[in-house]
């Protein structure tokens, strides 16, 4: 193993190969500045939803550097490009670091007291004229759990909204919902170790390379080991898993429930069912092979545009399977119908009797750090514990625990998705929207809208965020928060591990951490208990941890048992953690299915075509025992399909090197130099027939907007087109001012339109026009050629280097674990 390497040519380092069943070696990933270290602290990553554990270098009062924590049952020591170099943008120049506050159409600095003063008056006010309905709240998935747990209380119990839901509605909102369709509740079922064992691995619109670099690099190490496991891989993009994988297929967008059916269809037809598993621990089984029984491979190769061989193939390797784990992104979550199709995957897991044991499960992933603590914490449009709002014994048992009556948690109606806020703040209806920890002026779809909607003058908005964003400009009281080795909390990653992230530095100036600013908000606004008592009885981030601890004990995600002590010494630790469970729980269902019973379950569910809900007296007569539901859906095509006036498929998605809207990567020199702007990609062969090449300026323009890029051909299927989402306004983060309106962002040209049952928005899938803007001028579009941008013809731009700059250190374990 060398033992530097430029981390941003070569993302995901040398390999440590191992055999099934053995303990993934350790890789010990270190990225430092300057010479001496103080102290280290330790810490997980917060620029996707791997959770690497890490410690953070501090020396004179700053970060400069992190190392990957070798003992952590998630990274084993490895770290992203992202994990080595993001912690740069807590230092940039441009963080908020005083109160701003609109005055005379300006924002002007400002102090904590006015500031809050404005926010809590108006909040005052609005619920004296118009009700806690006025009030909307709109986080994220990246702040830590202390946080969340502290806003559901306020939002809920205080104010008495139901407006209150994440940015996780983008995001996992579909993996929540098809867990809970088909177990009848919340929380992951796999675990990273069941990429040690399995023999065959599926991944779903999943560019784990890109996303979980991290996750991806275990499975490279097993690749490069004895017996690898066989890969699938569904994604309509040459993503470096595409590469990797003996069948892939490139479906047009929007059609995965006509793949899924075909899958299911000859599972059923070639009788590779578990049947002793699916009499044991599903209902449905007939509905499902009656519902999939017309769709052949030949039909769904029609509908998807693959050749009926390799969807055949495709069965063969998943009925082969001895342990299967699957994975399901947004190519599932943000396509045609998300929960639908994310269910199938459940199925498919379920028919073969693969689930609960070392390697065999899935992984419906979450995207953001901190995303499951949003669901649990009930900070995203669910009640806190994973609680079922139809459930009068679940509402009545948040209402003792929190001492007050149970009409004041708002449970007349399903609690209002973040589509829908954003729809009553157009309307008016709301009238105060407290946003907290993302960029909607970037990440929403259909752009010139949300800007328009956010600029009006009949709505409050409160944005809470650490660099003057898109949103924040458009705000009218913006309030500078402390963020991750600025601040100590708590959050759990994708496979349910917990890790505790303390805190290392000062934040800049006057910045708080977002829990410090609630707590002040829930002060000011002197929230009660029924025995007036304060409603938040907590002062600092353990506090809140002990409260959350009371309210998830008896529920699926139970922390009862972990405390920061037990997680300081430990590392990463899966709930549920309790006195059954003293060091957490690996795998859920290893047991049967345990929370699908109409008693216990977070939801009874939807049809998974239209969207309606089932009823509790439904539910109880089609699932008694409370076992897991094998749910069936028809395909239907895409609301937006091509026409003659937008000929192309269009969809978004991500990058390597960038999260989300570059707040901090863009902020990170070794990551910007990578992806420094906005690009285009087509296929060579619809690149050929238009007559266009690399680097020509196009423009890409759908029903709702344009966006112009330079052209990046690549070996993406054709007729299909790919923006990255990554780009707001600006080429340099941190230029204030309004900005031009539009031209940049995918989200100009993305669509207002929901998933009927997850909510989540279809970023996916869009019909678009593109034209020829100039001829490239040489330059060839500023994609990375390390992902699956690379261009088709190697030859077309140079390779993705980081330089100097990006160099990192790794090395193997001095002391080898000896094979089991
Ligand atoms: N580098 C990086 N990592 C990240 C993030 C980031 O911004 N940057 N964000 C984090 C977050 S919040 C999330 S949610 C995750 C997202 O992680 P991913 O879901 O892996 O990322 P995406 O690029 O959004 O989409 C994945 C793939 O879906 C494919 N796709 C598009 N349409 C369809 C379709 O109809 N069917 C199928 N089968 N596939 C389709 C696209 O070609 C794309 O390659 O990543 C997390 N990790
Ligand atoms: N077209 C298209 N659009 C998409 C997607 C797509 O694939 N295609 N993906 C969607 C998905 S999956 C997601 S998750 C969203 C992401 O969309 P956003 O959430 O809007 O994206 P971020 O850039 O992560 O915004 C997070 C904000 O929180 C701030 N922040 C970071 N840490 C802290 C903290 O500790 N405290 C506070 N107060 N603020 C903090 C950052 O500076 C940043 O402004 O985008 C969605 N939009
Ligand atoms: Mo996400």
């Amino acid at each position: 193993m060398r033992e530097r390497i430029d981390r941003i040519a070569e993302p995901w380092g040398d390999r440590t190969p191992y055999r099934p069943g053995q303990p993934w070696p350790v890789r010990r990933d270190a990225y430092l500045t300057g010479d001496g270290v103080d102290r280290w602290v330790p810490a997980a990553s917060l620029l996707h939803s791997n959770g690497d554990a890490m410690d953070v270098a501090v020396r004179d009062g700053r970060i400069v550097g992190v190392r990957g924590r070798a003992d952590d049952r998630v990274n084993r020591g490895r770290l992203g490009p992202k994990d080595l170099f993001g912690w740069q943008a807590n230092h940039a120049r441009d963080r908020l670091t005083v109160p701003l506050v609109r005055r005379g159409g300006e924002l002007e600095e400002s102090d904590w007291d006015t500031a809050m003063g404005l926010v809590v008056d108006r909040t005052e006010h609005l619920l004296e004229e118009h009700g806690p309905g006025a009030i909307g709240f709109y986080t994220s998935g990246q702040l830590f759990l202390e946080e969340y747990y502290t806003l559901a209380v306020t939002a809920r119990a205080g104010i008495g909204t139901n407006h209150l839901d994440g940015n996780t509605r983008l995001c996992t909102a579909t993996a929540a919902e098809a867990l809970k369709e088909t177990f009848g509740c919340d929380g992951q079922p796999a675990s990273y170790t069941d990429v040690d064992h399995c023999d065959t691995l599926a991944l779903f619109g999943h560019n784990m390379a890109e996303t979980q670099p991290v996750l991806w690099m275990r499975v490279l190490d097993r690749l490069a080991g004895p017996e690898p496991p066989r890969l699938l891989c569904v994604d309509p993009r040459p993503t470096p898993v595409a590469a990797r994988s003996e069948v892939h297929l490139a479906p047009r967008t929007g059609t995965n429930v006509a793949l899924l059916n075909a899958l299911l269809h000859e599972l059923v037809r070639t009788d590779r069912i578990d049947h002793a598993y699916v009499r044991a621990h599903t209902v449905g089984y007939q509905e499902l092979a009656a519902g999939v029984a017309k769709c052949t491979p030949q039909w769904a190769a029609r509908i998807c545009d693959v050749p009926a061989r390799e969807i055949q193939r495709a069965a063969e390797l998943l009925g082969e399977a001895r342990k299967l784990l699957s994975t399901v992104l947004q190519g599932v979550y943000q396509s045609h119908q998300a929960t639908a199709a994310a269910v199938q995957v459940n199925n498919l897991q379920l028919l073969r009797g693969m689930l609960g044991r070392p390697g065999c499960g899935v992984l419906q992933m979450n995207g953001q750090p901190t995303a499951e603590n949003t669901r649990e914490c009930g900070a995203d449009g669910d009640l806190p514990g994973f609680r079922n709002w139809e459930n009068a014994a679940h509402v009545a048992e948040l209402a003792k625990l929190w001492n007050v009556e149970e009409e004041r948690i708002p449970h007349y109606g399903a609690p209002t998705p973040a589509m829908q806020i954003f729809r009553y703040a157009e309307q008016g209806s709301i009238k105060l929207l407290w946003i907290s920890g993302t960029n909607p002026a970037v990440s929403l779809p259909e752009l010139a809208r949300i800007r328009e909607l956010l600029r009006s003058k009949g709505l409050f908005t409160v944005v809470q965020d650490l660099y003057p964003t898109e949103t924040a400009l458009l705000a009218d009281v913006v309030l500078p928060a402390a963020t991750w080795g600025e601040k100590t909390g708590t959050f759990t990653n994708a496979d349910r591990t917990v890790h505790l992230c303390e805190q290392a530095v000062q934040p800049p100036g006057q910045a708080r951490p977002d829990l410090d600013i609630l707590l002040d908000y829930a002060r000011r606004m002197d929230f009660r208990d029924r025995d007036g008592a304060p409603l938040i009885g907590w002062h600092d981030a353990p506090g809140a941890f002990a409260a959350w601890q009371r309210c998830s004990a008896g529920r699926p995600c139970d922390y009862t048992g972990l405390s920061y002590e037990l997680l300081r010494e430990r590392g990463g630790i899966q709930w549920p953690c309790d006195a059954e469970h003293p060091d957490g729980t690996e795998r859920l269902y290893s047991d049967g299915i345990s929370w699908a019973a109409p008693d216990t379950c977070e939801t009874y569910g939807r049809d998974l075509v239209t969207g309606a809900a089932v009823s509790e007296t439904e539910y109880r007569a089609l699932n008694p025992g409370g076992r897991a539901v094998l749910k069936a859906a028809e395909y239907l095509p895409p609301h937006e399909d091509v026409s003659a006036e937008y000929p192309l498929q269009l969809t978004t998605g991500r990058t390597l090197y960038h999260f989300h809207t570059r707040t901090k990567t863009g902020r990170t020199p070794q990551l910007d130099a990578a992806a420094p702007g906005m690009w285009v990609e087509i296929g060579a062969g619809e690149a050929r027939s238009r007559g266009l090449g690399e680097g020509d300026l196009v423009e890409v323009a759908t029903a709702r907007g344009t966006v112009r890029a330079r052209l990046r051909v690549t070996a993406i299927r054709d007729g299909l087109l790919f923006l990255p989402f990554h780009y707001g306004y600006w080429d340099t983060p941190g230029r204030t001012g309004p900005g031009p309106d539009g031209g940049r962002a995918a989200n100009e040209t993305t669509v207002t339109d929901w998933d009927p049952v997850s909510k989540q928005p279809l970023y996916k899938t869009a019909a678009a026009r593109l034209t020829r803007i100039a001829p490239a001028d040489g330059t060839p579009a500023p994609a990375p050629t390390t992902t699956a941008s690379a261009p088709a013809d190697p030859a077309a731009a140079p390779p993705t280097t980081g330089g100097p700059d990006a160099l990192a250190d790794q090395r193997p374990d001095p002391a080898p674990e000896a094979t089991p």
